[in-house]
Order: C-alpha cells, then sequence, then structure tokens
C-alpha cells in the first residue's frame, strides 16, 4: 500500500482550523493521517483547505428544468402548480437523458464545493410505468454519472406507491415511480451489491402521503431497511400537514415519530412545518434534517424553526434539491438570512462555543451531511474519504484574511467560485475551478436538452 502526503497552509478540522496541516493517504483514497508537522519539503495544496459538503438531498434530473419554472400562470402558482410542470419534464426523460443530466449536475456540484451527493432517486420506470431491462436502468444511469464525473454517492432508491394519504392511486403520470414492496426490496438488494468505498445504497420512502402505513412498516421489517440511510421528505408543505391531520389524526413528524422507530439513520427532508414538540423529537430521535434553502424559497415551501432545532441537539444538513442553485455556498448562506429574516436578529446559527456564522454553517453541513449519506465522509481526519476543497485564495474576498475569517467571507461574501481544486477519494477531479471533463460532458448534456426541449 502506497501513501501519499500533501500539505496545507491551513486546514479546516474537525476541532476548527489548524495550520501546517499534512494530510496522509492511501491508494484507495482514505486519509490514514493528519498532523500538524514541519515539512518544508512538501508542496502546499493551497492557502486554504477545507472539506467538501456532502449534498443530502438531491433529484438529478431537475438540474436541466432548473429556471424554466419562473413564469407566472394564469391562476397563481405555488409548490403544486411548479410539480405539474415538473412531471411533464419528468415524463420525457430516459435512461439516456438522464445520464448526460446527472453528468452535468453533477460536475457542476463539484465545481462549487460538493464532493458527495445523496440522489433520492424515484424515477424508476419508462413514462407508461412499464419496467426498463434492467428494471435498475434509471439508476444505473444515475451511478454511471457519478461514477464517471467522481463524485461520492449515496443512492437512495425511493418507494413511492400512494397519490396522496387517502391511499389513491398513482395518477397516470406517478406510474413511473411506482413499484410494489418485493420488487422495491429486490432493487434496493440489487443496488447494493455495487457499493464500495465512493458510493453506498441506502433508501428511501418519498412521503408519508406515497407510502401506505402497511408498506411502510413492512419495508422496515426487510433486511433491506437493516443498514444504511432511510430519508423520508416530510411536513414540507401545509397541504401535507393538513392532509395528514385529517386522515391519520396526526403532523406528519408527529405520525412518524409515533408510529416508526426513528433513529440517528433517518434524515427527514425539509420539515418545514413542525410544532416544538416535534422539534424536540426528531432531535431527540437523532435524526438528521435536511434543509434546501434555495429550492424551499424558490417553491414557497416556509421557513425551518433552525435555532430551536439546533438548541435542542439537532443535526442539520443542506441540499440541492432542484439544482436551483448547485452551490453549498448559497444554500448555507439563504439558511442562515432565512433565519435573519424570521427572526429579526443576525448570526442565528452560530454560538458562544463557535462564534463564527460561516464556520458553524460548515460544520454542521459536514457532520450532518456525513450522517445523511451514510459513509464516512466530511472530516480530514483519519478514515475518512481523502474529500476536499482548495479556496481560490487570491480571489480579493479571501486576500489577507484570518484562516478565521475565511468561513465567513466564503459563505457571506463569497459571490464569485472561490473553489479552484475539488478532490474526491484522493483524486483531483476539479482543477482551476473546471471540471476535468468538462467540454465532453457539456457535449452530451447539451445533445440531451436539444432531445428533451427541442
Ligand atoms: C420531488 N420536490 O419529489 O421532486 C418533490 C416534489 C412531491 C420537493 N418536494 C414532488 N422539493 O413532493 O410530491
Ligand atoms: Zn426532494
Amino acid at each position: 500500500m502506497s501513501l501519499t502526503r500533501y500539505r496545507c497552509d491551513h486546514a479546516f478540522l474537525p476541532s476548527g482550523w489548524a495550520r501546517d496541516v499534512a494530510i496522509t493517504i492511501d491508494d484507495t483514497g482514505w486519509i490514514t493521517d493528519v498532523r500538524h508537522d514541519d515539512f518544508e519539503q512538501l508542496p502546499s495544496l493551497g492557502r486554504f483547505v477545507v472539506p467538501g459538503i456532502p449534498n443530502a438531498h438531491s433529484h438529478a434530473f431537475q438540474f436541466a428544468m432548473a429556471g424554466l419554472a419562473e413564469r407566472a400562470g394564469p391562476a397563481g402558482d405555488d409548490f403544486w402548480s411548479w410539480r405539474e410542470t415538473m412531471y411533464r419534464f419528468a415524463g420525457r426523460l430516459d435512461p439516456e437523458t438522464l445520464h448526460a443530466i446527472a453528468a452535468m449536475a453533477y460536475a457542476e456540484m463539484l465545481c462549487h464545493g460538493y464532493t458527495s451527493v445523496c440522489e433520492f432517486h424515484y424515477l424508476h420506470h419508462a413514462p407508461d410505468g412499464s419496467r426498463y431491462a434492467p428494471p435498475s436502468a434509471m439508476a444505473d444511469a444515475l451511478i454511471a454519472a457519478a461514477t464517471e464525473v467522481g463524485i461520492g454517492l449515496t443512492l437512495l432508491p425511493t418507494l413511492y406507491q400512494t397519490a396522496g394519504f387517502d391511499g389513491a392511486l398513482l395518477s397516470p403520470r406517478q406510474l413511473r415511480f411506482g413499484h410494489a414492496l418485493d420488487e422495491f426490496v429486490a432493487l434496493v438488494s440489487r443496488l447494493r451489491g455495487g457499493d464500495g468505498d465512493d458510493r453506498a445504497t441506502g433508501l428511501a420512502i418519498h412521503s408519508l402521503r406515497a407510502a401506505p402505513p402497511a408498506a411502510l412498516a413492512a419495508l422496515l421489517e426487510d433486511s433491506v431497511a437493516s443498514v444504511g440511510p432511510i430519508h423520508i421528505h416530510i411536513a414540507e408543505q401545509v397541504r401535507e400537514v393538513i392532509d395528514c391531520l385529517g386522515v391519520r389524526d396526526a403532523r406528519p413528524v408527529e405520525w412518524l415519530l409515533a408510529n416508526v422507530v426513528v433513529d440517528p439513520r433517518w434524515c427527514l427532508v425539509h420539515a418545514t412545518h413542525v410544532a416544538d414538540v416535534e422539534v424536540r423529537g426528531i432531535a431527540d430521535a437523532g435524526a438528521v434534517v435536511a434543509l434546501c434553502p434555495t429550492t424551499e424559497a424558490n417553491l414557497g415551501d416556509g421557513v425551518f424553526p433552525l435555532r430551536a432545532f439546533l438548541d435542542a441537539g439537532g443535526a442539520i444538513a443542506v441540499g440541492s434539491d432542484s439544482h436551483v442553485s448547485t452551490s453549498p455556498v448559497e444554500e448555507l448562506r439563504w439558511l442562515e438570512y432565512g433565519q435573519r429574516l424570521a427572526t429579526l436578529s443576525r448570526n442565528v446559527v452560530a454560538g458562544a462555543d463557535r462564534p463564527s456564522s460561516g464556520e458553524t454553517l460548515w460544520h454542521e453541513a459536514l457532520v450532518g451531511g456525513a450522517q445523511a449519506s451514510g459513509r464516512r465522509i466530511g472530516a480530514l481526519a483519519p478514515g475518512h474519504r481523502a474529500d476536499w476543497l482548495v479556496l481560490e485564495d487570491h480571489a480579493p474576498v479571501l486576500i489577507g484574511k484570518e484562516s478565521a475569517d475565511v468561513l465567513d467571507a466564503l459563505v457571506f461574501a463569497g459571490n464569485r467560485n472561490l473553489v479552484r481544486e475539488t478532490w474526491v477519494g484522493g483524486r483531483r477531479v476539479v482543477d482551476h475551478g473546471r471540471h476535468r471533463d468538462e467540454p465532453r460532458l457539456a457535449r452530451g448534456y447539451a445533445a440531451a436538452l436539444r432531445s428533451l426541449l427541442g
């Protein structure tokens, strides 16, 4: 086993910034050692090195419709009218176009500072619901895209069975999302067979409205649900809360906590509309809440009670979800700004132990993002993947900055992309801000868009 050693002038470690850090990695891309050292002879990676952010929530296909749902409709627009547009778009995709779109979306994520992605995948079948051969063709396209661009992947095949809390059958446009339980379990098992250093398979339940209680219970009893993270969309919209109360006599998070053993493997996506007792319940269960601030703003979802959740000891992650932004910097900035706007105060996420807002946001997103990913990522520490970013230290906002100010400047004043290099599993996939395969990916993406939109 050969080892390679790198030097950073300043590195953001789990304990905070440290100077003159040597990182040793093995030839399979795992960090074996991180230490302060005297090692003038090693070339420096750069002035500021930080772990890349795990993207906790993505629907890769939506990347190709980002920006195409911003025109007012005749009767006013909301989440549900956006969903109609999204369904129309989703109806045109096949494995080949999905592959090209996902590859471009993942490359964009890498360029902006995500080093891994949790792909919440429910576009399983052909548009009329007929099965592809193999039935995992769409999942295989996502895996191929992630592998080829070099992003870490937690694939979350998603169970989707009903159109609403009343158990309504899937609408024609939703047919391609659906599985019988045994079919779904077979898909998860098959995908697990390919897991490795840069890839894990968890599972997801699309939402409580998409999973009848009996199916959810049966799934969670199956051995496929005994390992890996479990993600679910929950309480994103007020209508979902009202419908859940109407049918199940409980709010969505309240129902989940009362009917399922929620533990640290769970990731609750959005959880926007939660009562105080639900906020404490999620934190006590040790589950992560995945927040997607730019998508939640774009879709008019609402604002999560972040301070109360952090005070209760809750773990958070960020996700790019519909990909109106593919930058973790923008998600973290809007996470804090949403709170400032709602609470009429400043530096909401930071606390006395870690007064910097930028550092707190970055740190929380690393820890919670790693938990939601179910992979050993998110830290410059032995036993973790060698996933990191080298920042563009000549950019005006970083010139003359002490390390203590770097993440504040990056998150709150970095409009230009300040990621110079992105490394995943010990390999540099972005250099000088560009993905190594950019021209080829752009050609494939343009061809896919021509066939979809042209
Ligand atoms: C999704 N997206 O699955 O892509 C959803 C919309 C739904 C967000 N919730 C569809 N942001 O929730 O039914
Ligand atoms: Zn989603």
